[in-house]
């Protein structure tokens, strides 16, 4: 069983609801259980051509899958939910999901980066992580929060999980 965290992001059609519904489905995906869930925020985008803001959240989960196996879930849930696969980088999307750490591990592959590469330099990723796991530190030990002062965006508390 490996710890996991997975972020949620959504700035087409009805925000909440994507994000909230990807949370759902990630919990009721066989091998992986959801342990804690950050608030949604409401985020300015970060990149990309100007678009709507977004709504992100964070959650923890135990996982027997491996990180290729999560990765795939992930996708296969962006696709349930009408992931638009011929968007634009850091474009509109209804919704993505991201593996951001997967226990200790490090996984260096072309189409899969753990942690993923932009954690420290995204404020709508830290503020959601740092809610649920204040002290949570990257595989070389370095805490996350160190990174809060100079990352990118504005963030603001929509709801509770
Ligand atoms: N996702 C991106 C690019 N920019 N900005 C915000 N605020 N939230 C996101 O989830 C996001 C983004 C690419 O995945
Ligand atoms: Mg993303
Ligand atoms: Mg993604």
């Amino acid at each position: 069983m490996t710890q996991s965290y997975i972020g949620f992001g959504s700035n087409v059609g009805d925000r909440i609801l994507f994000v909230r519904r990807a949370v759902e489905e990630l919990d009721d995906t066989a091998g992986v259980r959801v342990t804690r869930v950050s608030g949604l925020y409401e985020t300015s985008p970060v990149g990309g051509p100007p678009q709507r803001s977004f709504v992100n959240c964070v959650a923890s989960i135990d996982t027997d899958l491996t990180p290729r196996q999560l990765l795939v879930v992930c996708k296969e849930i962006e696709d349930k939910l009408g992931r638009d696969a011929s968007e634009i980088r850091w474009g509109p999307r209804i919704i993505d999901l991201d593996v951001l750490t997967y226990g200790e591990d490090k996984v260096s592959e072309p189409d899969l980066e753990i942690p993923h590469p932009r954690i420290r330099e995204r404020r709508f990723v830290l503020v959601p992580l740092l809610e649920i796991a204040p002290h949570e530190t990257d595989p070389w030990g370095t805490p996350f929060a160190d990174s809060l002062d100079e990352a990118e965006g504005n963030v603001d508390f929509l709801e509770s999980w």
